[in-house]
């Protein structure tokens, strides 16, 4: 499974992000499972409509940015998942048996409508990294990521983005700055200039995330980065014709 991680400073915007991102993945029919590092990103997260069974927290040790065993969380939960979809799937025959019991002896059916149904499997996951405060340097975010998406509020000191090891805007598939509806335009314009001055070949994408605004150009850089490009390969290779005899 792919892992999309956010980043960046403490309340720069990573939870809003990435509710938005899952709405996004969810339209695109991805089911993305959602694994936050702290009780602080739960509530953004069930606000923005992510399914309790698609989220889990997993906090960090103090001075690290995410836990290292990620990926024992995500097994985890997925097998919650699968035990929770075998409960049902026993519940639902438990109660055909019944109703075999109830037809012979002349009792009405009872209904399968009150057993809920089987959860899809996550195939993609979302991971909210802690932002501890020195900046964008946690190496370890980096390494975990297969798409990195970086945060930047859009009032942000210059001073921290020239920083020296900016692994995390260096290394970033896709930067993001947030909060540009409450910083002063001329603020706002010179953080996204410089970034584009340093970062000449990234996407960096000014948004508006609690409204929403802009988020379709975000999904799009993340989608085309979950694309398998070689699957993709494998496909156009089907449907060009073969030249000659
Ligand atoms: N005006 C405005 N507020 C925003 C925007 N994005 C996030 N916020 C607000 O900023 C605050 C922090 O947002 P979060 O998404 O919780 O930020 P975070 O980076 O996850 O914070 P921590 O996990 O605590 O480090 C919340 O009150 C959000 O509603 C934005 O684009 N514009
Ligand atoms: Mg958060």
């Amino acid at each position: 499974m792919k892992k999309i991680v956010i980043s960046g400073r403490n309340d720069s915007g990573k939870s809003t992000i990435l509710g938005e991102i899952y709405k996004g993945l969810k339209q695109k029919n991805y089911q993305p499972l959602a694994v936050g590092s702290g009780v602080q990103d739960e509530k953004p997260y069930l606000l923005k409509g992510i399914d309790s069974t698609y989220l889990t927290l997993a906090i960090p040790e103090p001075g690290h940015d995410v836990i290292s065993d990620i990926d024992r969380v995500v097994r985890n939960s997925v097998n919650l998942i699968k035990e929770k979809n075998s409960l049902i799937q026993h519940a639902r025959k438990a109660l055909d048996e019944l109703n075999k019991v109830r037809s012979v002896m002349d009792l009405g059916h009872l209904s399968q409508k009150d057993i809920p149904p089987t959860a899809t499997l996550p195939d993609v996951v979302l991971i909210e990294a802690v932002g501890i405060n020195d900046g964008y340097r946690a190496e370890e975010t980096r390494r975990l990521a297969d798409i990195l998406v970086t945060i930047v509020p859009a009032g942000i000191k210059n001073e921290i983005i020239m920083e020296q090891g900016n692994v995390l805007l260096d290394e970033a598939d896709i930067i993001v700055v947030t909060k540009i509806d409450e910083t002063a335009r001329d603020v706002a314009t010179t953080t996204i200039k410089l970034l584009q001055r340093i970062y000449r070949y990234k996407p960096i994408i000014p948004v508006v995330a609690t409204q929403g605004v802009h988020m379709e150009l975000v999904f799009d850089e993340v989608v085309k980065r979950l694309a398998d490009p070689i699957r993709l390969l494998d496909l156009a290779g089907e449907e060009e014709p073969v030249a000659g005899g």
